[in-house]
């Protein structure tokens, strides 16, 4: 799916700014809808839920309703118009003039909808968009459904099934960040000519001193017959190579490669013309390629430094904030990091494309997270892989283009210890459809969690094991000595599996300003503590090709007895100030290339 751009053939209207806005219920909206009473107003792209301080707005469960008057410029006559919603979180019906027109489940994934005929040139409509933010058992992220408890014999704390007849409503998160909802991302209305470039595939390769570039255009609306011209042009807007046809290879001489941050990551822009349509992709001229134990990005064994992140600040919630997308990509480059996994969900457009221009290398998660039930119950068994697949279908579909994106994270912390066969059937067919979505077939895995990993048959199989561990926080809490025995035993136990393995989260919660001489849970000085002695084991192994900390910044969650304002597990508070063990990173990732740390 193409991201939006105005140029010489397309037209846009943002859809940014003040909505009108009204909190529903869970009943499911019909094919028709009238625009609600006593509305209030809203910004978009952002959350909802913190931009008015009423319980309401941070509890809510089920629909909220967004509005808003939408007029045609009568210069866009003889023009395909459609709608996009880059992000509806978890799902929504799309409204005009009261019909419903589109739906679509999902919160983190872009959809549209044409509205040519809808919305005619020089007309006004109002568009209604119903986002429901209910999580499930059949929702990705997951969201429990049985109310479980603590076990309790007192009346007054209900069981599952009194829970049922009177306890309120609401979400129960199978996961540990805040459930942000709403119009996250952007709206739009684009333009194209009726016969127009429907998307373009570019797939890199590198011959030598040569790029060699395959692409694909595919083409929408009446055949017009026109040809199909591609160029490429560099950086300085020359012209390096061209060729005609929908599809086809080309070859870039003495290309200049895109390589990671503070290498050159070095962007050429397709230009691709039909018709009346043109449309212009920037892409990198890279491989990427695992090799026995190690991870090759230009045939070099990569060093992976960084982090899971979220997308996530007060007020915007996990609304889209390129200011702050700006600020953390400085801060990823102060810490000379060199990569983030977008936990727990695809993030938006916008930070890709900052990424390929700085740098910067991504694992693209989806938002399948929550599929674990600790062992309670087979969450295989849940109704989600029908879903699970056209999320993978449509992550790659929206990123298969970036340079910055690496590798597919299918996930996050399945149980994959508990139902051994189930985990391994299911997350081994997801794989294999992983591989045959993407064109440029990069590498697959999903994150496991902490576990048995003897009894894990799934996460052995991946092309790259990334392993979420916390020994000396949640388990062997605050005993650094034996947390660094648990490791080695279990590095012991992968060195014999023949893969490459990274840490994708280790970590613990620190809360700024919280220092002790001797390091204790929680403060700032055992964060860094944690992170040295661990790091001390990982380097004493080859196969070990990457840290991800857990995380970034400290981040939202749902309130509950283990979180304190939140997780305070960042590198950086919310608020992006830095802790000690930011300072420690900094100096850390100095001195290891992005090449080469590991022979
Ligand atoms: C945590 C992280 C959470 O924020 C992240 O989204 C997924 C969690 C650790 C699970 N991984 O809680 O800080 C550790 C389970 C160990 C039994």
């Amino acid at each position: 799916m193409l991201y939006p751009r105005e140029n010489e053939a397309r037209g846009l209207i943002s859809l940014a700014g003040i909505w009108d806005f009204k909190l529903g219920d869970d009943a499911e909206p019909g094919e028709r809808l009238t625009r609600p009473e006593a509305m209030e107003p809203i910004a978009v792209p952002a959350s909802y839920n913190d931009q008015k301080d009423v319980p309401d707005y941070r509890n809510h469960y089920g629909f909220a309703y967004y509005a808003k008057k939408v007029k045609v410029p009568r210069m866009f006559a003889g023009q395909r118009l459609v709608l996009r919603i880059d992000a509806a979180t978890h799902a929504a019906h799309v409204y005009v003039n009261g019909t419903r027109i589109a739906s679509h489940k999902g919160g983190f994934l872009p959809f549209e909808v044409e509205v040519t005929d809808l919305m005619p040139a020089g007309s006004e409509a109002e568009l209604l968009i119903a986002v429901d933010n209910r999580v499930n058992n059949g929702t990705l992220p997951i969201g429990n459904e049985d109310m479980a408890f603590f076990g309790s014999d007192n009346p007054g704390v209900p069981s599952v099934e009194a829970a049922k007849l009177w306890r309120r409503k609401q979400n129960l998160p199978a996961f540990d960040f805040f459930n942000y909802a709403g119009l996250n991302r952007p709206v739009r209305i684009y333009t194209t000519p009726l016969s127009y470039i429907e998307d373009l595939t570019i797939v890199p390769d590198i011959e030598g001193k040569n790029g060699r570039v395959r692409y694909e255009v595919a083409l929408g609306g009446a055949q017009s017959g026109a040809d199909v011209s591609v160029e490429v042009v560099d950086a300085a807007g020359e012209t390096v190579a061209a060729a005609s046809g929908a599809k086809g290879s080309l070859v870039i001489e003495n290309a200049r490669l895109w390589n990671p941050y503070p290498g050159e990551p070095y962007l050429y822009t397709m230009r691709v013309r039909y018709g009346e349509d043109v449309y212009e992709q920037t892409f990198g001229v890279r491989t990427v390629k695992v090799c026995g134990t190690k991870f090759l990005i230009n045939g070099e064994p990569f060093y992976f430094k960084g982090f899971g992140k979220h997308e996530d600040s007060a007020f915007h919630g996990r609304g889209l904030d390129e200011c702050l997308n700006v600020k953390d990509v400085n801060l990823i480059h102060w810490l000379h990091a060199n990569s983030f996994r977008t936990s727990h969900y695809p993030y938006a457009e916008e930070m890709y494309e900052l990424c390929d221009r700085e740098g910067i290398v991504v694992i693209d998660e989806t938002p399948a997270v929550g599929i674990n039930a600790g062992g309670a119950k087979n969450p295989y068994e849940y109704p989600i892989l029908e879903h699970h697949k056209d999320v993978l279908r449509d992550m790659i579909a929206r990123d298969k283009n970036h340079p910055c994106v690496v590798m597919w994270s299918m996930g996050n912390e399945p149980d994959s210890e508990h139902f051994p066969e189930a985990a391994y059937d299911y997350w081994h067919g997801l794989y294999e459809y992983t591989h045959s979505l993407d064109p440029a077939d990069r590498p697959v895995t999903f994150v496991c969690c902490q576990n048995n990993y003897e009894r894990d048959l799934a996460t052995r199989t991946m092309d790259v094991v990334c392993i979420n561990r916390y020994y000396g926080w949640y388990n062997l809490s605050g005993d650094l000595d034996a947390a660094c025995y648990a490791w080695n035993m279990e590095l012991d136990f992968w060195e014999k599996q023949g893969k490459p393995v990274m840490v994708t989260e280790y970590g613990a919660d620190a809360v700024a300003g919280i220092h002790e001489c001797v390091p204790e849970m929680f403060s700032e000085e055992f964060q860094v503590e944690f992170y040295k002695r661990q790091n001390a084991g990982f380097d004493k192994r080859s196969f070990f090709i990457g840290e991800h900390v857990w995380n970034f910044a400290d981040f939202g969650t749902i309130q509950g007895v283990m979180r304190v304002d939140g997780n305070k597990k960042g590198l950086f508070t919310r608020e992006r100030r830095p802790k000690l063990a930011a300072h420690y990173f900094r100096q850390r990732w100095e001195k290891i290339d992005n090449f080469g740390y590991k022979k």
